[in-house]
Order: structure tokens, then sequence, then C-alpha cells
């Protein structure tokens, strides 16, 4: 019989107590449930006499945002354990380091980040991350490829895809991400200044046919193993640290979906600029650094990618002349394509981004709100057209110029 149950915080301790050399001998240890995320329990254990913490974070079986009529496998803990692991091995040191998991509890044990801040409020409070897209590309360059047809043994990824079939977390992309913005869910959420433009998503047959191709993508194209909700909520930064957290969306899906995940989340804070940046100076040198992370991330991951396919490629077609050049253009294109429909969903869906929800004044919100749909509706529109990351950052720039 299961023994699974929520853990109280006194039982989040006993289970931290149990990780070796962790905590001091004596020191008593504390604990608080910080999880604010959709979906789990999140406790921090630590212990005030020597600093050292832990986080032990358990997933509930209902997505925490929306309750318990929404029922969720709790499969998902150890899709997120397996996960980082497999993360810490292709991107070493962007990882949260993982002590222990129990998959019937659905809980991980791992390093306490309290160091780091999580990305999307460090770019609230205003912070810069210098060193954040060189971590980022390399992340994404180091999990996408070795875990494609490029870069594993090609029999080996179809025994791995088996461990990441991920269908409850899938749905709620499937919905939340490739349904419900286009149409008037029950599941939507946004300001009622809003619904002018709700109804515009809902009537635009020709951004349907452009997200009818990207979910048909999403549902079956099972390229490499995706992080699969890599928003600026589920990255831990400093100025020299990166860490990735969080990947219980994880499965074999289109490597652009993670790349447009980032891209869009460092989009949305560009459009939030209508209110975080005090004038027009500061809002356009804000912007250009938002603007050149996107361009290093890309550019950086592009030529990581294109090395690691020429260095450690497995398979012999792949290095058929001109088929590189195909996949990293159709690479992007998806990438422009995923990164639009991230950004529409934030604003109508279900799930919003504090970066722009919490713009205090509603005339400086819509107005965000409304650059990030028409950056959003654009990317889907033209991705099949994109040739370059510049061009998506044009979209961008163009959009915020109107
Ligand atoms: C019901 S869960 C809503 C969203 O939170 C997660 O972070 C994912 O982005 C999901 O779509
Ligand atoms: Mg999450």
């Amino acid at each position: 019989m299961s023994h699974y149950h929520p853990l109280t915080e006194q039982e989040a301790i006993e289970v931290a107590r149990g990780i070796a050399g962790v905590f001091g001998p004596e020191g008593e240890l504390g604990c608080r449930e910080i999880g604010d995320g959709n979906l789990n329990l999140v406790f921090h254990v630590s212990q005030a006499s020597t600093g050292a913490g832990l986080i032990v974070k358990q997933a509930l079986p209902y997505a925490k945002v929306v309750g318990e009529s929404w029922p969720l496998s709790l499969d998902r803990a150890r899709i997120e354990s397996e996960a980082l692991g497999i993360e810490a091995r292709l991107a070493p040191g962007l990882v949260p380091k993982v002590y222990h998991s129990d998959n019937e509890l659905a809980l991980t044990v791992m390093e306490d980040l309290s160091s780091h801040v999580i990305m999307r409020q460090g770019l609230i409070d205003g912070g810069v991350y210098p060193l954040f897209a060189g971590h980022i590309s390399d992340f994404l360059a180091g999990t996408l490829f070795f875990t494609s047809d490029l870069g594993m043994n090609q029999q080996e990824k179809k025994t791995l895809t088996r461990s990441f079939v991920n269908p409850d977390l899938c749905k709620i992309t499937e919905d939340l991400i490739f349904d419900h913005p286009y149409t008037n869910a029950d599941t939507n959420s946004f300001d009622s200044h809003l619904r002018p433009d709700a109804e515009r998503l809902w009537a635009d047959g020709e951004l349907h046919l452009e997200v009818a191709l990207l979910r048909e993508k999403f549902l079956t194209h099972a390229q490499a193993l995706l992080h699969g909700d890599l928003h600026t909520g589920s990255i831990f930064v400093t100025e020299q640290s990166t860490k990735v957290i969080d990947p219980e969306f994880a499965y074999f899906g289109p490597m652009g979906f993670d790349i447009g995940a980032i891209i869009a989340n460092l989009l949305l804070h560009y459009a939030a600029q209508e209110h975080w940046s005090a004038d027009a100076a500061s809002r356009k040198e804000r912007r250009q650094y938002l603007i050149g992370t996107i361009r290093d991330i890309w550019n950086g991951f592009e030529r990581k990618f294109r090395a690691l396919w020429n260095e450690r490629g497995v398979d012999r077609i792949a290095k058929t002349a001109g088929y590189q050049d195909d996949y990293m253009r159709r690479l992007l294109q998806d990438t422009a394509g995923f990164a639009g429909a991230k950004a529409v969903r934030r604003i109508v869906g279900l799930a919003h981004v504090a970066d722009i929800d919490k713009i205090p004044d509603a005339s400086a919100r819509a107005k965000a709100q409304r650059l990030a749909l028409a950056i959003g509706t654009a990317l889907i529109k033209r991705n099949r057209r994109i040739s370059s990351v510049e061009e998506i950052i044009e979209i961008a720039d163009s959009a915020s110029r109107e």
C-alpha cells in the first residue's frame, strides 16, 4: 500500500535530517513551506546555527493552483528527479544537486539555492546577469543535443523515451498553451480591458493555423528530452551562477519549445518595461540588455550545438551536406513560434507572469499586455518565415515602436 501523504513541516525536517553531511550535529532545524509555484509543496529546511539548508520538494496529487478538481499524477516527481540527473550529467553545474528522491512520497531532496534569486524576481528588481546567456546556451546545447538522435544512440534514445512519458503534464501544456488561449475557455483569465484583444485572438484563423502546426509538433515531434517549462521562474541566478530547476514537465518533444520558452519570458519582461523602467532612456537601455541576452542565447546555442554535431555526432547520414543548415533553420523557426505561443498564454491564459501582473497601474499594465500580445502573435504568424534571430528581435522592437 502506498504511504503517500502530503508532508507536514515536521516530517520534512525528518526527511532532511536523514541526509548525511549537510547539517551540524547540534542546532535545531527549522522549516518553512515556501512553494509559490502552481503545482507543488516546497519545504525549506534550515539550521540557523550553521547556515546549512536543504529543499524538500513534494508533488501534490492535484494542481495546487486550481485545487483537487484537477488531479495530476505523482509520477512527475520521479520524472523531475530523473531529468535532473540527466541534466546534471549533460550540463554540469547548471542544476541543483539532488541528495535523495522517494518516488512513493513523490519527493526530491535537493540543494538549497537561497544564495540565488529566482530569475523572474531578479529581473523585476533590475538585476543584470552577464553570464546567463552563456550558461543557458550551454544547458540547452548539452541537454538537447545529447538526448537527440544526433548525439545519442538511437535505440537507447527510444528506450529512454519510455521513462519520460508524461501525459498529465503534457496535457497541461497542450490545453493551456496550444488550445485555450485561442477560444473562450473557462480556464482563461485576463483583465477585463483585454476582452476585445482576446476576442480578436479567438477569431484569427491565420493565427489558429500556425498554432495548430506548433501544437502538432508539441504532440508528435520527439526530438530530444526537454525541460518542458523553461521560464524565468524555473531558473535561479546570481551574477556568476545559473541553476535550472523544476523539470517536472520533461518529455521528449521539439527542441524549440525549450529555447522558445526562455526567449518568451525575456520578451515578456521586455514588454513589462512599460512599467518597471523609470523613464524612456532607462527603458531603452533595459530593453537593449534583454534583446542582447536573447541574441547571445540563440547565437551561443547555435554555435555550441553545431560544434557538438560536428565533433560528437553519432549519425553518419546527419553529416550529409546541407542537412545541418536546414535543421538549424527549422529549429530557429520552431523557437520563434513556440516563443510566441508562450508569450500569448501568459496574457490571456490561466497562468500569468509577475513581470506583467504585478504592474500596479492599469494603463501601464494594459500597454505591456498589448505589447506582449503583439510580439507573441507576430512571432507565431511569422515563425515559418524566420531566417535569423535578428528577425525575432526586430519583431519585438518594431512592436514596441508602434
Ligand atoms: C496548472 S499549471 C500552470 C502552469 O504552471 C507551470 O509552471 C506551467 O507553465 C503550467 O502551464
Ligand atoms: Mg514549475
